[in-house]
């Protein structure tokens, strides 16, 4: 299955906890890492008194199913020491599973398509670098939502070197 998974972090060197996590990704089981968009910073969404964040999304093939890539990607989560706090507060590394294929999911664990994909800039932009003709399933195709999705101060950094 396609999947696109987003990857946020605010603390503690942010930009080497994305890049350490897309290689933590790339070697999980039945998965192959296909493609790594840009690194992103943005002002946070949420409470203001936490640093900006490094944003990026990947492009995963896998046949890990839903829920059991979910607790891959909660494992790889806790690896970076990731203490759950405040909603929408600041956090070493957040993985979230954006799409999942053609899939609709909407359980006490995971919603997908992720419910934030079509308004948050700092995921539909490096999204949109990766696959811009992508079909997200209920909200079609990626090109025509970042029309109503201003960039703001959402600024690309530059490419991972892993
Ligand atoms: N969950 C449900 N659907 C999914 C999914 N598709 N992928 C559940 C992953 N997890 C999913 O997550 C809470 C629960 O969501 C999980 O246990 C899982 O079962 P969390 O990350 O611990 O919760 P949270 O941080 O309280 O809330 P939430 O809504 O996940 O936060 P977000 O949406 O991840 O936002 N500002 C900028 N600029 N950039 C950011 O990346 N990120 C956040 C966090 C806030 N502000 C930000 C950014
Ligand atoms: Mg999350």
């Amino acid at each position: 299955m396609r999947v696109f998974i987003g990857l946020g972090s605010n603390l503690e060197n942010p930009e080497q906890q994305i890049k350490t996590a897309v290689n933590d990704m790339g070697s999980l089981s039945e998965s192959k890492l296909i493609a790594c968009s840009s690194l992103y910073s943005s002002p946070p969404m949420g409470p203001q008194d936490q640093p900006d964040y490094i944003n990026a999304v990947i492009e995963l093939e896998t046949t890990l199913l839903p829920h059991v890539l979910l607790d891959e990607l909660q494992n790889i989560e806790q690896q970076h020491g990731r203490v759950r706090k405040r909603h929408w507060g600041e956090r070493t590394l957040d993985l979230d599973i954006l799409v999942y294929g053609d899939k609709l999911l909407n359980d006490k664990r995971l919603i997908v398509p992720h419910p934030g994909v079509a308004e948050r800039a700092f995921v539909l932009y490096p999204l949109a670098e990766l696959a811009l003709d992508l079909v997200i399933p209920i909200l079609g195709k990626v090109e025509p939502l970042l029309a109503h999705c201003p960039m703001g101060e959402l600024r690309k950094l530059g490419a991972i070197k892993l």
